[in-house]
């Protein structure tokens, strides 16, 4: 009876390896939020995966008592499109929303951004926004 070949063998060796992602789905990330328009309120979205959609947890500094809509809406900061999920309004600087039908995963592979607006009587000031983007480095 013949031998396997050792180049044979080697191949069913490989063939056994795991194959190991590059990179696993993220199911949270924390993206900065940046003051415009001299608000001052500067802060931070928590997004993270939970049975029920994406938690969204947001904080920014300075913020008043009065509501401040903000939307995760297509594109970017600087190209902003249409609102493609509302969140609750931030007061006194601070929001928690779930944002059912989606994942952190899902966010990440298209542009999207938090926007928050000055007041519903004033939607057209913006006043912060972060691209919903992975952190560039680790
Ligand atoms: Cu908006």
């Amino acid at each position: 009876m013949k031998l396997p070949s050792p180049l044979l063998a080697s191949v069913a060796l490989i063939a056994f390896v795991p194959i190991v992602p590059a990179t696993a789905a993220m199911t949270s990330v924390t993206i900065p939020l940046q003051a415009q328009n001299g608000s001052g309120e500067d802060g931070t979205a928590k997004l993270s995966d939970t049975s029920g959609g994406v938690s969204v947890v947001v904080t920014l500094k300075g913020a008043p008592a009065t509501a401040q809509p903000m939307h995760i809406h297509d594109g970017t900061c600087t190209n902003l499109g249409g609102v493609a999920y509302p969140l609750t309004s931030v007061v006194n600087g601070s929001s928690t929303t779930t944002v059912k039908g989606t994942t952190v995963a899902a966010l990440l592979a298209k542009p999207f951004a938090i926007n928050v607006h000055k007041s519903a009587s004033d939607l057209a000031t913006y006043v912060s926004c972060g691209n919903i983007v992975a952190p560039t480095s680790t």
